[in-house]
């Protein structure tokens, strides 16, 4: 092994390393096959064979690069530069994102940011470049909570967050989330050896698509994030009387799926009517028993609410609350409700914001600094340590959705600044 050049000359004597873009753009085509469905989706919800087949290809490339690769009791992968290559006076920079993905979701929400993170630590590698830190990269376990409904459950194990997260996990079906975890290599026994205490990074940075037409609308290559939204995920039920539908008479019916189609409609028009919060959603829905000739006896559905003021946030889901009640009385039906997910808005780290602007500015591309509407691993890690992100544009600002896609040129700048910022740190 030759020895390694120190960064700082190696920067003095030539340029930095550099991103090798064709390597970058074919692991993102190779890892979009595993889950793929036929409309061009991917399908990789956590802890799902899909999954687990995506967090081993990628630690098999990991350690085919020379690297190593582990998985934490959270089920996070973390991979590594064999030993040295770094100072030891400084914490370690984190880099990644996550390979989970929404049902039919896209190819490059959260795996963009981790095989950038493999390539920044493949690069560093090949370069024998020194840093005063070492760089790891992760693949953070079920960011999205699509099949077990603990969204970040795998930077909150990271984080330390365990008193927020249930002691048995099930999925929305019901199954344990502790045999799926350990087949992933996790073990729900062990989460607190999976947690990083406050102060143990340098930084964290997260390379993410924007999933919003901001950069394409604006023409700029690279977001500088400055703040993560807020973000309240509420679980509802309700429980009515099933029955026939041909020979219930309509009077005194205590038909669930109409109490909750009314709401429905009244969370979009705290967002878009009453402006409570920036955005209101409901999509998810379950109808039981979902027989066509039988009123319902029990709906679920989930309600997203997100805004960077924790205030607005707490007034959207007081009335909620308090429009379900109503309807509830008016509809003879029982309700319960689950606050799953509360996280807060985030602030980036103004010196990570600074190198990644810096970055941008020496490679020659077009900035902006811009909110982010999705929510991220980054505003839970920032519980320990200064975080930040870069953003690449999205084509047509659409995400969640087959036809999410970048262009080959800004997911490799991306991937640019993303080294770059890393050897600024
Ligand atoms: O839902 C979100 O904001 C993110 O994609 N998990
Ligand atoms: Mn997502
Ligand atoms: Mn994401
Ligand atoms: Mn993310």
């Amino acid at each position: 092994m030759h020895n390694p050049v120190p960064v700082a000359d190696k920067l003095r004597s030539d340029a930095p390393p550099r991103i090798d873009g064709a390597r970058l753009l074919d692991r993102l085509d190779r890892l979009a096959e595993i889950g793929a469905g036929e409309n061009g989706g991917v399908t990789r919800m956590g802890f799902s064979e899909a999954d687990r087949e995506a967090r081993a290809h990628v630690a098999r490339q990991a350690v085919e690069a020379g690297l190593t690769a582990a998985v934490d009791a959270g089920g996070n992968l973390l991979i590594r530069r064999p030993g040295g290559h770094h100072g030891s006076g400084r914490p370690p920079v984190l880099v990644g994102s996550h390979l989970d993905t929404v049902a039919n979701g896209g190819r490059l929400d959260g795996a963009y940011g981790v095989i950038a993170a493999l390539e920044v630590l493949q690069t560093l590698h090949e370069a024998g470049a020194e840093t005063d830190h070492e760089t790891i990269a992760v693949a953070f376990a079920n960011e999205e909570g699509s099949l077990f409904p603990q969204p970040f459950w795998g930077s909150m194990v990271f984080a330390g967050r365990l008193d927020a997260l249930p002691s048995e996990p099930e999925d929305y079906s019901g199954k344990p989330l502790r045999e799926a975890l350990a087949r992933a290599g996790g073990d729900l026994s062990r989460l607190a050896s999976a947690t990083w205490a406050p102060g143990s990074l340098t930084a964290y940075l997260e390379l993410h698509v924007e999933q919003g037409p901001v950069l394409e609308r604006l023409d700029r290559t690279i977001g500088v994030v400055d703040s993560i939204t807020g973000r309240t995920q509420l679980s509802v039920q309700v429980h009515g009387r099933a029955g026939h539908a041909g020979t219930t008479p309509m009077e005194g019916r205590r038909d669930p799926l109409v109490v909750a189609a009314r709401l429905v409609d009244a969370v979009q028009a705290l967002a878009r009517e009453e402006k409570l919060c920036r955005v209101a959603t409901v999509g998810r829905l379950d109808v039981r028993p979902n027989s066509p000739n039988t009123i319902p006896d029990l709906v679920r559905l989930d309600v997203d609410l997100r805004d960077s003021d924790p205030a607005r946030l707490r007034a959207a889901e007081r009335t909620v609350r308090e429009t379900l009640a109503t309807l509830a009385r008016a509809g003879n039906v029982r309700v319960s409700v689950d606050a799953g997910v509360r996280t807060a808005p985030v602030q980036t780290d103004p010196a990570i914001r600074d190198a990644i602007a810096a970055s941008a500015t020496e490679l020659g591309y077009a900035q902006l600094t811009l909110p982010s509407g999705a929510g991220h691993d980054a505003q839970i890690v920032a519980d320990i340590g200064p975080v930040g992100m870069i953003f690449v544009p999205s084509v047509d600002g659409v995400s969640h959705v087959p036809a999410e896609r970048t262009a080959p040129d800004d997911l490799v700048a991306g991937a640019e600044v993303l080294l770059r910022t890393v050897l600024k740190l």
